[in-house]
């Protein structure tokens, strides 16, 4: 509070600083100043890194501002917050999107260039914080965008991770890892708040009690304690003053905790409990779309939930209101079970902590938490061995069966005592080891539950999660993902954002269905060349990149045909690179095969663990370096793996493509959100009837569109009617030959050992129907190619594609999240008596 100073006093401090102008002559100041004083440079000795350092401080002088103001007005009124809790969180470079939604882009960059300095060079330094895997993280990264812009009150919640996800490097055709060291130079765009910290307990045992009132009693006595910190990273809405936080917890030794051992002379034991509680925020496990049934996962989980329940009672509280009523200050979100086990930290914070009783602290727990499922992939669906959860959470493993023996009481008698229900809803699976079902949990202890598309909310009512939905069929909802197209076009693609505004101003930035305005232009033969030639210019910067990161040299006049996202056998590229091989082999068979050029370009990490996948990536630059010098081909098929999939590098390479692979087996993507980027972007779409693939043709219609493959409903079918992957490579030459030729070493030096397994699991097993869509997905290809033939054509249906996407707006997701999950409403905030730019 003010505390001394006059109100008028601390106004002037604050608005009246060169911290928040947003002119050029301003903001050259400020840069400079920052040189000085936060790097201690001067401008002859500073280094790139020291002005971008210089550039990012004013940038957050600006953030803060607003965060502080977003913060305050929280505060004054009553309004339910919304917070999100997520394992991950991809954000991405902070730097341009910063600047994009402050609106000052245009001015940082002349600002830089009257200091004879270059602004995309400083955004190239930015090291971004890796911390998620692909699409959930992402996801969990434009929803923080489309909350703050829509001006709604949130907070994220997620860990720190010291290392992110892997940096992938490429070496004789294979992934190698490394390290991710995203700290190293410092990180500008958080804020530690060393005040604000929680102890964790975890392992140990528990103890029950009646107390003097005659009262029962919990003690839990744990064998370690950490601590968890917490570090701020404020998230501004675009062009509005409302500045969300992400809080992310990094795990520490507690203060007092080394005395003892310190005092008894145990120095390397003291030393050792601290690595112990370090390492608890010191990685992201990078599989994707699997989960490893380790105990420092679980850790992991639980000290950034309990954290974050703390932190949410303790703003809950300080509000002045009673705890019975925590569900009317937060709405939270899971995104997917990864924080699953708070329903049961929060049933034993009130309980044992807040001495609530169990039926009211259940009355709480379910008007609090919601879940989103983004998987119907059984390996991806957590379950704990139980033995191994009681060693990290005894009292939580207590909590979760006396949940469960409650609920079972009522399902026993709702489905009339069905034991096949029952075992199925149960929340404790049984076998030759017990073990907790973390989606169980989650829809026992939620009041909302939903998938992530249309296909994928009907598959899960009608597979995963079938009994549930007969049990509470008012939970569910669909709310299909989307992207923000802030940072997905206009940071990434200026010049197409410049483009398309010249035609329908700049409203759609903020009202992505404005984009339809777009049609009426689609026959305007000079918005279509204009169209086309932002496309080649982008594909010949991404061409330039390509040679600079691979040495390939591509041709920007070829299909730029594109999959990029993690390498899973679901997700097919070895199906891809199946019809990369075909259009070798014709070109083999017949060197004057008229043949459309095309770039193929793969792009994505492989779970380390992860052999299969670790194969389709050596399958590919095995094949690229046949394709690529093959003298017949004559330049006219080109195959790169671009190495280190990340946000940065995405956003560079959706800009440029022609082509959008999205060729997952029916059933399985759950939504796909690269597949609404590219789109986006201008890309036409190859794809399967899979995930959001069903909406976005729908959106583009179907005429715009390359359709092939299974459908879901098909995919189920022919494996009941006993799937013979055999029985298409004998029957398929095409296919046979090239099946044969990456098995008999023809893209391997001969080597016919290391694609054994792969095709062995392609012809024996193939669980992903490759060999069943493989002709259906080459002729849909040679659709593509016939297509291409006709430029203008093709473009008047790339921009058809990117007036109709509107929906794909995480807008307008959050809206709906709003609306019909959380119940929040925007709250505008205001700065020097403005609410936005
Ligand atoms: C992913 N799920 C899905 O595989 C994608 O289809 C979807 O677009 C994203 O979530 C976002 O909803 C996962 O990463 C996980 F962890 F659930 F397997």
């Amino acid at each position: 509070q003010d505390k001394g100073l006059d109100k008028k006093e601390v106004q002037n401090v604050l608005v009246e600083d060169a911290r928040t102008g947003l002119d050029v002559e301003t903001l050259k100041k400020a840069i400079l100043n920052n040189l000085f004083y936060v790097q201690g440079k001067y401008p002859e000795i500073a280094t790139r890194n020291d002005y971008y350092m210089a550039l990012a401080y004013t940038v957050r002088d600006r953030l803060l501002q607003r965060w502080v103001a977003s913060v305050k007005q929280y505060l004054e009124g009553k309004h339910r917050i919304v917070s999100y809790l997520s394992a991950e969180y991809l954000l991405g470079p902070h730097l341009g999107n910063n600047l994009v939604n402050l609106g000052i882009y245009k001015e940082a960059e002349q600002a830089l260039h009257e200091m004879g300095l270059n602004l995309d060079w400083l955004i190239e330094k930015e090291i971004e914080p890796g911390l998620g895997n692909g699409g959930l993280g992402r996801l969990a990264a434009c929803y923080m965008d489309s909350l703050a812009t829509l001006e709604v009150p949130a907070i994220g919640y997620g860990i720190r991770y010291q290392f992110g996800i892997f940096e992938q490097d490429i070496r004789d055709g294979w992934q190698v890892e490394d390290t991710d060291n995203w700290l190293r130079r410092g990180n500008p765009w958080e804020i530690a708040r060393r005040e604000i910290s929680y102890d964790i307990k975890l392992g140990g045992y528990v103890q029950h009690y009646m107390d003097r009132d005659g009262k029962f009693r919990t003690i839990w006595t744990p064998d370690l304690i950490v601590k968890g910190v917490a570090y701020d990273t404020p998230i501004v809405g675009y062009k509005v003053n409302t500045t969300n936080t992400l809080r992310l917890w990094k795990s520490e030794a507690p203060n007092s905790f080394d005395f003892q051992s310190f005092n008894s002379g145990d120095y390397s034991n003291a030393v050792n409990q601290k690595i112990i509680c370090e390492n608890i925020s010191k990685v992201l496990y990078p599989n994707d779309e699997t989960r490893s049934g380790k105990v420092l996962r679980l850790q992991q989980q639980y000290f950034f939930v309990s954290c974050s329940l703390q932190d949410m009672i303790g703003i809950h509280l300080r509000q002045g209101e009673r705890i019975e009523d925590f569900q009317t200050t937060f709405a939270v979100q899971l995104n997917d079970t990864h924080p699953a086990v708070a329903i049961a930290e929060m049933m034993r914070l009130l309980v044992d902590e807040y001495d609530l009783e169990w039926v009211d602290a259940w009355r709480v727990t379910t008007r609090t938490f919601a879940y989103t499922n983004h998987t119907l992939l059984p390996e991806a669906l957590e379950k704990w061995d139980m033995e191994l959860f009681a060693s990290v959470l005894p009292r939580h493993l207590e909590i979760i069966q006396e949940i469960n023996r409650r609920f079972l009481d009522e399902v026993t008698v709702r489905v009339y005592g069905d034991q096949e229900k029952i075992s199925s809803l149960s929340i404790i699976g049984e076998g030759p080891r017990r073990y907790i079902k973390m989606a169980n949990l989650a829809c026992a202890g939620s009041f909302a539950i939903n998938g992530v598309a249309a296909l994928h909310t009907e598959l899960l009512k009608q597979t995963v999660l079938k009994d549930w939905y007969a049990l509470s069929p008012e939970k569910f909802s669909n709310k299909t993902n989307g992207v923000t197209p802030r940072r997905w076009m206009v940071l990434s693609n200026p010049k197409l954002t410049e483009l398309i505004s010249s035609k329908i101003g700049e409203n759609w930035i903020k009202h992505l269905d404005e984009l339809k305005n777009l049609e009426k232009f689609a026959d305007d033969p000079e918005f279509l060349q204009q169209w086309m030639d932002v496309k080649l210019e982008m594909k010949t910067q991404l061409a330039q990149r390509i040679v600079n990161r691979t040495n390939i040299k591509v041709d920007p006049e070829s299909i730029f045909d594109i999959q990029v996202k993690r390498i899973h056998e679901y997700k097919r590229q070895h199906l891809n690179i199946l019809h990369v091989i075909t259009l070798y082999n014709r070109i083999k068979q017949n060197p004057e095969a008229e043949i459309v050029p095309r770039t193929f370009v793969f792009a994505g990490k492989a779970a380390p663990g992860y052999k299969q996948a670790k194969l389709i990536i050596k399958l590919i630059n095995s094949v690229g370096e046949i394709v690529n010098k093959d003298p017949d081909v004559k330049g006219r098929l080109k195959v790169v793996f671009y190495p280190n999939y990340n946000v940065t590098n995405a956003q560079k390479i959706y800009p440029a493509a022609d082509l959008s692979e999205q060729i997952s087996t029916a059933g399985k993507e759950a939504s796909g959100t690269g597949n609404m980027k590219l789109s986006l972007n201008g890309a036409l779409t190859i794809g399967t009837l899979d995930g959001a693939n069903v909406e976005i043709r729908e959106c583009v219609g179907e005429e715009n569109f390359f359709l092939f493959g299974l459908t879901a409903e098909e995919v189920e079918n022919t494996k009941s009617d006993g799937y013979n992957p055999f029985h298409f490579y004998e029957n398929n030459p095409n296919l046979k030959l090239a099946l044969d030729q990456i098995s008999n070493g023809y893209f391997s030096h001969l080597d016919d050992t290391i694609f054994k397994d792969l095709i062995n699991s392609l012809l024996y097993d193939d669980q992903f129907m490759v060999l069943a869509d493989y002709q259906s997905y080459v002729d849909c290809q040679d659709q593509v190619a016939e297509a291409f033939k006709d430029k203008v054509k093709w473009a008047r249906m790339s921009i058809l594609n990117v007036a109709r996407m509107g929906k794909f707006s995480s807008d307008r997701s959050i809206r709906e999240y709003c609306d019909e999950i959380w119940k929040v409403k925007s709250v505008p905030v205001t700065l020097n008596g403005t609410s936005s730019k």
